[in-house]
């Protein structure tokens, strides 16, 4: 049995881990110690279900079958499932940007209750990117136009996509040379799942060519969408600070914690919470305020625009539950576990459930549409606060650890630290004070003690002189171990502490929830671009030390394709094909310029991250 101390780094888990033991509750760690072992087919990604012939499943040993029925090899299985999870996770980015991109629609024809267009500037930068003129029209109008170019993403039938236009013009050469310059973000997901169908695509490097296409459809398509779309109309993140962890619950108010991915909702259920006859109501029932809290990528959007305190990564969902103290957790896609549903019913927490996409076990069902949003998150916070009362004492501990953060670093808000411009940034890393950018991700898996990955990798890095921007999951895991704050720079190298000093920033920077990796490639375009180089030439390297989702593998393939070098600190299900295995790890630096490597270890990860740097430095002619 695995000890407390080995699932987390973090006291606050730890104790709510404990808690959940003496209380009787099971959580994530204790389905997957039940799980093990696991199947070593899956881990290694040769077994098919792609057509009812099947399951087939491919010997790793050579001994038995090395042929599915149809006459699939391991290296077809395996490069198709992992397209699979390529479109899966790029499917679940743009659907979201694609609600994002009809909520701006709906608000530009005035239909769209509350929604408001907050930052003005960055809609006519859009426009005027997109080639859609401005004067003489009304904001609105200027809106409605853009978000008709922007749905033509999706279904674009003919040519590229237009938001690629920001990527240096040698790497989009590079992709059309390679024929995998992304065309409709629709398409490119629907392809995959065309491809992969029996007796369509069986090639290994083919169908790889196909993921790392789909995952650019990703990264500067859906997931920039999400992110410019999002920025317009809920306003573009600048510094603030913060607090975070699971001691961000109240003992006497009213908790809502609002887990998932989409800002449409947290951000009402944020306005809501401060309505006075909702504040007034908290206040009869005994409770001396409404306090909203996030989890996961919601959190991290309402973290970034309002300073709304995070009360945890993906694997702390079930642990604020267990704290006895949340009246409402409301959901709306991705990454919510549907354990909860068992869990609050443990508890007096209300579970609600809000997208028409995503029904859970044990949910109150309350639909979220734009028309009436605020209303549907009035109505959502006042069952929280009715339910206050209900709250049992003895159930209740809130551990009393919580962190304060500074977050907010949207690739604008960087640029305006720096006076406007990356040259003082890039100047800093010609000197060497600034050794390299490392971009560390992604989430939690009860494969690696909880946030373990995470910290000591960046912490590694930072002590090193690698500046880190981060966002979803590591930045929260930075954030509950102190380093997002100035004061973390005591834990930099010389160079790094002198230059956040000077500027008054963190050595870790929160750039904001999965979608706004988009804004980490921006940056990486601007400082490219300036100086005349290709991404892939930068002293730049990527990780993802505690992945799990699908959306993590589309990441993966268009930071890749992007030319950056990915760490993964969870093994990917490819070990069962030599030629997919290869391809990722080494092939690819020969096609885009960059690959992947996997190492759990942390030290390590950074170690190798630290190479990269220092060879593209050396290319570069610095020292
Ligand atoms: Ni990203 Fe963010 Fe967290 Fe992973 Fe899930 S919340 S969208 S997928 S678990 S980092
Ligand atoms: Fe088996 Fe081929 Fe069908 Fe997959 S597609 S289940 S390998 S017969």
């Amino acid at each position: 049995k695995t000890e407390i101390y080995e699932k987390s780094i973090d006291l606050a888990s730890q104790k709510m881990l404990q808690k959940a033991e003496e209380e009787g509750i099971e959580t994530a760690w204790d389905r997957y110690e039940k799980q093990l072992p696991q199947c070593s087919f899956g881990q290694l990604g040769v077994c098919c279900r792609n057509c009812n012939m099947g399951p087939c499943r491919i010997d790793p040993f050579g001994e038995g079958a090395q042929k599915g029925i149809c006459g699939a090899t391991a290296d077809i299985i395996v490069a198709r499932n992992f397209l699979r999870m390529i479109a899966a996770g790029a499917a679940a980015h743009s659907d979201h940007a694609r609600d994002a991109v009809l909520t701006f629609k709906k608000m530009s024809e005035g239909e769209a209750g509350s929604y408001r267009i907050k930052d003005e500037a960055k809609l006519l930068s859009l426009a005027s990117e997109y080639g859609i003129p401005s004067e003489g029209k009304s904001l609105e109008e200027v809106a409605g136009k853009l978000a008709d170019t922007l749905l033509q993403e999706f279904g674009k039938q003919d040519g590229h996509l237009q938001c690629t236009r920001r990527v240096p013009e040698s790497r989009l050469k590079l992709w059309a040379e390679l024929g995998i310059e992304p065309r409709g973000i629709d398409r490119e997901i629907v392809e995959c799942m065309h491809r992969t169908h029996i007796g369509v695509d069986n090639d290994a490097v083919h169908i790889l060519l196909q993921g790392l296409r789909t995952g650019l459809s990703d990264g500067w398509g859906g997931s920039m969408i999400a992110t410019d779309v999002q920025d317009v109309l809920f306003g573009t993140p600048q510094p603030r600070r913060s607090t975070v962890n699971l001691g961000v619950l109240s003992s006497d108010k009213v908790n809502v914690i609002v887990h998932g991915h989409e800002p449409i909702l947290s951000e009402m259920i944020v306005e809501a919470a401060e309505d006075p006859e909702l504040l007034k109501l908290a206040e009869e029932k005994g409770a001396s305020g409404i306090n909203v809290a996030g989890i996961c990528c919601t959190g991290n959007e309402t973290l970034m625009r309002h300073g709304t305190p995070i009360a945890g990564t993906f694997l702390q969902q079930e642990l604020a539950v267990i704290t006895g103290a949340v009246e409402a957790m409301v959901v709306d896609v991705q990454c919510v576990m549907p354990s909860l549903g068992e869990l609050t019913g443990c508890y007096h927490t209300k579970f609600i459930s809000t997208s028409p996409k995503a029904d859970f076990p044990n949910t109150v069902r309350m639909e979220f549409h734009e028309n009436r949003a605020y209303e549907t998150a009035k109505e959502i916070v006042k069952i929280a606060v009715e339910n206050f009362p209900n709250r049992v004492p003895e159930k209740v501990t809130i551990p009393e650890e919580k962190q304060e953060c500074m977050v907010g670093f949207s690739a604008e808000a960087i640029l305006s630290a720096l006076g406007g411009s990356p040259d003082p940034l890039i100047e800093a890393i010609k000197g060497g004070a600034v050794r390299g950018i490392g971009a560390v991700v992604g989430c939690n898996n009860v494969k690696i003690k909880h946030n373990y990955g995470h910290v000591n990798l960046v912490k590694e890095l930072i002590k090193n002189n690698v500046l880190v921007v981060t966002t979803g999951c590591n930045a929260i895991a930075c954030a509950e171990a102190g380093l997002l704050l100035p004061e973390a720079s005591e834990m930099a190298g010389d160079g790094l502490k002198a230059v956040c000093k000077a500027l008054g920033i963190p050595p870790v920077l929160h750039m904001g929830s999965c979608v706004d990796i988009s804004r980490i490639l921006v940056l990486a375009s601007a400082i490219a671009n300036r100086l005349g180089v290709d991404i892939s030439d930068l002293p730049a390297a990527g990780a993802a030390p505690e992945w799990m989702s699908e959306k993590a593998v589309s990441i993966g393939a268009y930071v890749v394709s992007s030319g950056v070098f990915t760490v993964l600190g969870t093994i990917p299900a490819v070990l069962g094909s030599q030629a997919v295995t290869s391809l990722l790890t080494g092939g690819l630096n020969g096609v885009v310029g960059a690959s992947f490597a996997v190492e759990p270890d942390p030290l390590k990860a950074a170690d190798l991250m630290l190479e990269h740097i220092d060879e593209k430095r050396k290319a570069l002619g610095l020292n």
